[in-house]
């Protein structure tokens, strides 16, 4: 086998990670600065080796004598004993995090001591947390950048996650926005069908003078690659990996351009053989009979032409819209600013970064009627999960906070609830004379992700006919690019939750997304009710609900089928008694 000097470079540097945990001096530093020499050699270690030894190794700028030796075994035997001892040494994945961007030696062992993380995951759980931006010499920005490192890591190859790189989105939308040139401005594809993971993102201008659009495009501060730079078409690739397309259209094709761009592709289709039908073609330049232009200026126009009602894009998916768009029976779905309320908040009482008081006022600046405290419960003791007395000691709190408010005028209510763990048999983890006591009580599955699905199905189903259960929170426990859903019976979950009337939750948050698009419908045929909750762990998570929003609309559902668009007495009034 033949070690390249990036795999040398690697194994060095991973050292000096190991030797500063161990508190060693001066050594962490040698190692890290043999690591950069050998990365930025120019001639290869493995063939100097062979030709001069050892001693040609030594004589490599910045290259000891102890560390050449090191260097040796490696190329000789492809392993290090000392950097396997080290490793067997310390609980932490050093090599994984390592290839966090901004993570060197002092922040990682830093992490270790002041939060015990040791990986990818427990390190992408206290960044979005917002635990990591307090610890000495990191900030909010060094926690910014963790997370975009990692969705960076996470995406080599795959598919963007909608909320998360939203943010870029917007801005790239914003920035063009702004050019005087620029008349019309739209991100189309599956971005504006808000699905819950995206494959690139598509951008359609109206403008009569595109060349400054494109020039201004090609050359945005984050792209990394212009992968075409035409006169009304351009694609680049963004230093995150996002891919990103534009193209200028002319004001009387927008709404076709829009309709085409838009998708899905089999939505698409499905259009064009209704076009066909009515002996008329058409593409992304508009709506003809023969060479004769029927429409195409606005997406409602060519709807019409068709004999259809207009379609929200998120529900362009083909999956039977078009059918109840003919017969003017397509569901009027939540809007964007439907909703009253959160059910689902944890604080800092738990794993949550910020406090009771700190949620009411971020949600009443958002407009909010009302919010749940959801922290968690005692199993989930590396969350300091509330036990019955600390969970009463919270409720006090809640009501005192509550006086508070109404003293100032607000009208707003934080109501008392709990992420209450289910036990591997279904069973709870707080007593039901503590449950009684909830306004809300939700609960969720944090264990035994693995039970057959038999087993799963049934835990979950006992769960609900607990009376004092409300809510089951993020029901299949998928993580998206990580985790699949558990194994349940989606179809008895939902038979269960309409005989128990127990609710079933759309997590927002925007890696759960849980319910997903399709059990959401199911749950809307079933006439289950279902409700949008944020699951913060901090203030800002709050602004995710817009996604759990869209993921409602992907399944269909309408304002009545979400619990918490109604004030806070009426949606009280749908839980179990
Ligand atoms: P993505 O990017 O994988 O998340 O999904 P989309 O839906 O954004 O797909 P994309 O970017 O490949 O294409 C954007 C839109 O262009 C797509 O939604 C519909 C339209 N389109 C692309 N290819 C075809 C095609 O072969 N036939 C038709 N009818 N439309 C297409
Ligand atoms: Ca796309
Ligand atoms: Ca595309
Ligand atoms: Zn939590």
């Amino acid at each position: 086998m033949k070690i390249s000097n990036e795999h040398i470079s690697k194994i060095l540097r991973e050292i000096a990670v190991y030797l500063e945990m161990q508190n060693v001096p001066f050594k962490p530093r040698a190692y890290e600065k043999t690591a950069i020499a050998v990365a930025d050699l120019s001639e290869d270690l493995h063939a100097l080796y062979e030709k001069g030894g050892i001693k040609a190794i030594e004589e490599i700028e910045g290259v000891g004598v102890s560390i050449a030796e090191k260097i040796e075994e490696i190329i000789k035997t492809g392993y290090l004993k000392y950097y396997d001892q080290l490793k067997k040494k310390t609980p932490v994945d050093v090599s994984s995090l390592m290839s966090v961007e901004g993570l060197g030696p002092k922040k990682i062992k830093k992490l270790y001591q002041e939060l015990k993380i040791t990986n990818v995951e427990e390190l992408e759980r206290s960044a979005r947390a917002g635990k990591i931006r307090s610890l000495e010499g990191f900030g909010e920005k060094t926690e910014e950048n963790i997370l975009k490192s990692l969705e960076f890591l996470r995406q080599a190859g795959g598919r963007f996650i909608l909320g998360y790189i939203m943010p870029d989105i917007r801005k790239i939308e914003s920035d063009l926005k702004k050019l005087k040139e620029v008349k019309k401005i739209i991100v189309a594809g599956s971005v504006r069908r808000r699905k819950e993971t995206i494959g690139d993102v598509d951008i359609l201008i109206v403008s009569s003078k595109p060349a400054p659009v494109m020039d201004f495009f090609v050359n945005m501060p984050n792209v990394a690659r212009v992968v075409t730079h035409g006169s009304t078409k351009s694609a680049v690739k963004l230093k995150n990996g996002l891919d990103v397309d534009v193209c200028v259209v002319a004001e009387k094709s927008y709404g076709a351009a829009l309709n085409y761009f838009t998708g899905s592709k089999y939505h698409n289709i499905a259009l064009r053989e209704i076009a066909i039908k009515y002996g008329f073609n058409l593409n992304e330049y508009g709506l003809f009979k023969g060479k004769k232009t029927i429409t195409g200026k606005t997406e409602e126009e060519i709807y019409k032409k068709l004999g259809l009602d207009y379609i929200e894009p998120e529900m362009r998916e083909n999956e039977g819209e078009i059918e109840l768009s003919s017969e003017h029976k397509l569901p009027k779905l939540i809007g964007y600013n439907d909703l009253q309320g959160d059910l689902q908040i944890q604080t800092n009482w738990t794993d949550g970064s910020n406090t009771i008081e700190e949620y009411a006022e971020v949600a009443i600046k958002k407009g909010l009627k009302y919010i749940v405290i959801t922290d968690h419960t005692k199993r989930l003791a590396m969350t300091g999960g509330l036990d019955e007395k600390k969970l009463l000691k919270q409720i006090a709190e809640i009501g005192k906070i509550n006086e508070k408010l109404s003293a100032k005028g607000y009208k707003f209510k934080i109501l008392a609830g709990s992420e209450v763990d289910i036990l591997k048999d279904g069973t709870l983890d707080l007593k039901d004379e503590a449950l009684k006591k909830l306004d809300v009580c939700g609960t969720a599955i944090h264990s035994y992700f693995n039970l057959p699905k038999e087993e799963q199905t049934k835990r979950i189903i006992r769960a609900m006919e607990n009376p004092h259960v409300d809510i089951i929170f993020h029901p299949t426990g998928r993580i998206i690019n990580r985790r699949p859903a558990y194994e349940v019976d989606i179809d008895e979950i939902i038979k269960a939750a309409k005989r128990t009337n127990t609710v079933l939750e759309i997590d927002a948050f925007p890696d759960r997304l849980d319910l997903k698009d399709d059990y959401i419908r199911k749950c809307v045929f079933a006439g289950v009710k279902l409700a949008i909750d944020s699951d913060a762990h901090l203030v800002s998570h709050m602004d995710f609900l817009e996604f759990g929003i869209a993921q409602a609309r992907r399944g269909w559902a309408t304002k009545d089928d979400i619990i918490n668009t109604r004030p806070v007495e009426a949606m009280l009034k749908l839980l179990k008694k």
